[in-house]
């Protein structure tokens, strides 16, 4: 991998001046570097925190962590040369690989002569008067910018839960994304992880097989659906390269982004051993597919119902202690309202003797102590805790960044209720900044380089088209993001998603944060032509001048 930092930071100069200032070089932000800087010819610099580009996948390197989406459509579709030259060796890519990918991209396009890496943004201000961001960093630097772009990513804002006594804890502990590159040895050591999200579920087979013992701290139960991982073999990779096209046309004319279809069947409507062959199959076959077995399933309570009893009585097929089943069984809520993970051996874990599994509905967490763990019942010694609590997932990363708009209105006090953008683009009162994948956008709903992919092709034709009309400043309107947050609010309602109380799309795992659901949830392709007709409308709500 490529690991050479172009641009040091400067400390003490005069303020940078620049078009465009991006804020994180994952995904979004070397895409947006690309099409501002290449395409409109703009003088553009990209802020990144870490010491690497890759975003989610420069922190987040736990034991286990792979990406979810299948690798031929985790990555860009912009451009055929990358498409064509580039083969992923996994079903499913590890987090090195996909470094390995980024970086690949990113030295294809020499894009990292334009990215300051080390570089943490402490603030940001709009100023009326010159219609520009002043942005200052953690390391003292200050750069004037048009145009602001948060590429900060949906899940880039660790959640650490506050346990009382953590700060006396002997041993080691480490939130998965906030991962040491260097890793960390599990040799011999007694493991506490928390939390059994989609991260938990991906750590815990590893972590079993790395330690002497592994203590599960478990909240919540919850669904997975078998990954099948496995090798990518050449003739895939020659097939996937010639239908290309196909794929992404499947992709972006689908809820998710993700290349398949749903399927237009009810899971109520066929009989129960059309049902079972067609989850049977599903399960066999593996992945988030699952979730499109029947139409349904995230619509109707009685065919949720259907997937959650399969995978329940899946659970109890694996899982051989009666006890350790009843703890995992997951019942308070339906399969995938909160967004299912799919795992590689995570049930069996459970059938090993070195792994142990606390319910902490039965027995909360009451300290951490120098050894370990205190429960209600008893303390768990411990050498190593690894936090899979998940992020402040949406508004987290956008509101660490201390945003002020006009007039010195902060992004904290505009959000105070709940996110409120028009169409996860804009914030009324903070002219010029665009947030990529931002809430009430369908973001994390869909496959993300999809849903990166749109909003950065949107705001790099917004900001052309300002350009070509000699326009400075660009802001949504009040009423317009009004409008959205309605919509948004009636999308999720149309379906299941708001129905799980521990779900994070819904910052309910986080204390104190407003219980909104963040994400569009009226489909990929409804979005996009919905902003599509925006552009054609020569920008219907927002205000440009
Ligand atoms: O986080 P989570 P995650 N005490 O919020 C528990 C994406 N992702 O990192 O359910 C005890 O889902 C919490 O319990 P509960 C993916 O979109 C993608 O796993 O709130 N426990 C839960 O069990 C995913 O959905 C890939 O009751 C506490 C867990 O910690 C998203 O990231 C791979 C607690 C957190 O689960 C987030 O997943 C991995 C507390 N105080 C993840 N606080 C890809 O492949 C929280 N928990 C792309």
């Amino acid at each position: 991998m490529t690991t050479q930092s172009i641009i040091t930071p400067t400390l003490n100069a005069p303020p940078h001046e620049f078009d465009a200032i991006i804020i994180g070089a994952g995904f979004s932000g070397l895409y947006q570097l690309h099409k501002l800087r290449d395409e409109l010819g703009l003088n553009v610099r990209v802020l990144e925190k870490g010491a690497g580009i890759g975003g989610t996948w420069f922190w987040n390197r736990y034991p286990g962590a792979r990406c979810d989406s299948e690798s031929y459509y985790y990555c860009y579709s912009f451009n055929k040369e990358i498409e064509q030259a580039w083969s992923w060796s996994e079903r499913y890519p590890e987090h090195t690989e996909i470094r390995k990918y980024l970086n690949f991209v990113s030295d294809r396009l020499d894009l990292k002569r334009d990215i300051q890496l080390d570089t943490e943004v402490k603030s940001a201000a709009f100023n009326e008067a010159s219609t520009m961001w002043k942005v200052e960093t953690v390391g003292g630097e200050t750069f004037l910018t048009r145009f602001l772009i948060t590429a900060v990513g949906c899940l880039s804002a660790a959640n650490v839960p506050k346990f009382e006594g953590l700060e006396n804890f002997k041993g080691d502990w480490y939130h998965t994304g906030n991962w040491p590159p260097e890793g960390v040895d599990f040799a011999g050591k007694r493991v506490g992880q928390i939390g059994t999200g989609s991260t938990g579920i991906q750590l815990a087979p590893v972590l079993a097989g790395r330690s002497q013992h592994l203590t599960i701290f478990q909240r919540t139960a919850n669904y997975s659906i078998p990954a099948r991982n496995r090798s990518v073999t050449p003739e895939e990779v020659d097939l996937t390269r010639k239908n290309y096209d196909d794929v992404w046309r499947r992709a972006r004319s689908g809820t998710n982004g993700h290349p398949f279809t749903m399927s237009s069947l009810s899971a109520i409507a066929v009989t129960d051993a059309e049902r079972r062959a067609i989850y049977q199959k599903a399960w066999e076959r593996g992945g988030l597919r699952f979730r499109a077995s029947f139409k349904d399933i995230l619509a109707d309570n009685k065919a949720n119902e259907t997937a959650s009893d399969f995978i329940r009585e899946k659970i109890a097929e694996i899982v051989k202690n009666p006890e350790l089943l009843e703890k995992l069984t997951p019942r308070d809520h339906g399969f995938a309202t909160k967004r299912p993970p799919i795992d590689s051996g995570y049930f069996e874990t459970f059938n090993r003797d070195n792994v142990s599994l606390i319910d902490l509905k039965a027995e909360p967490i009451v300290q951490v102590t120098e050894k370990g763990i205190r429960t209600t019942k008893q303390e768990y010694e411990l050498d190593i805790i690894v936090f899979a609590t998940g992020f402040d997932a949406f508004t987290g990363p956008l509101l660490r960044l201390n945003l002020t708009g006009s007039h010195g209105y902060a992004l904290k006090e505009a959000w105070a209720a709940g996110p409120r953008t028009y169409l996860g683009l804009q914030t009324p009162k903070f002219p010029n900044l665009f947030t990529i994948t931002g809430p009430g956008s369908p973001s994390v709903l869909c496959n993300m380089p999809i849903a990166i992919e749109q909003h950065v092709d949107w705001i790099t034709t917004c900001i052309r088209d300002m350009r070509a009309q000699g326009l400075t400043r660009i802001e949504a309107e009040p009423e317009a993001a009004e409008q959205w947050v309605e919509q948004v609010n009636a999308a999720a309602n149309a379906t299941l998603l708001p129905m799980a109380s521990s779900s994070w799309y819904l910052g309910a795992n986080v204390p104190g944060k407003p219980r909104v659901f963040m994400p569009y949830a009226g489909g990929f392709a409804r979005y996009t032509d919905i902003c599509n007709d925006i552009t054609k409308s020569n920008y219907r709500g927002f205000a440009r001048s």
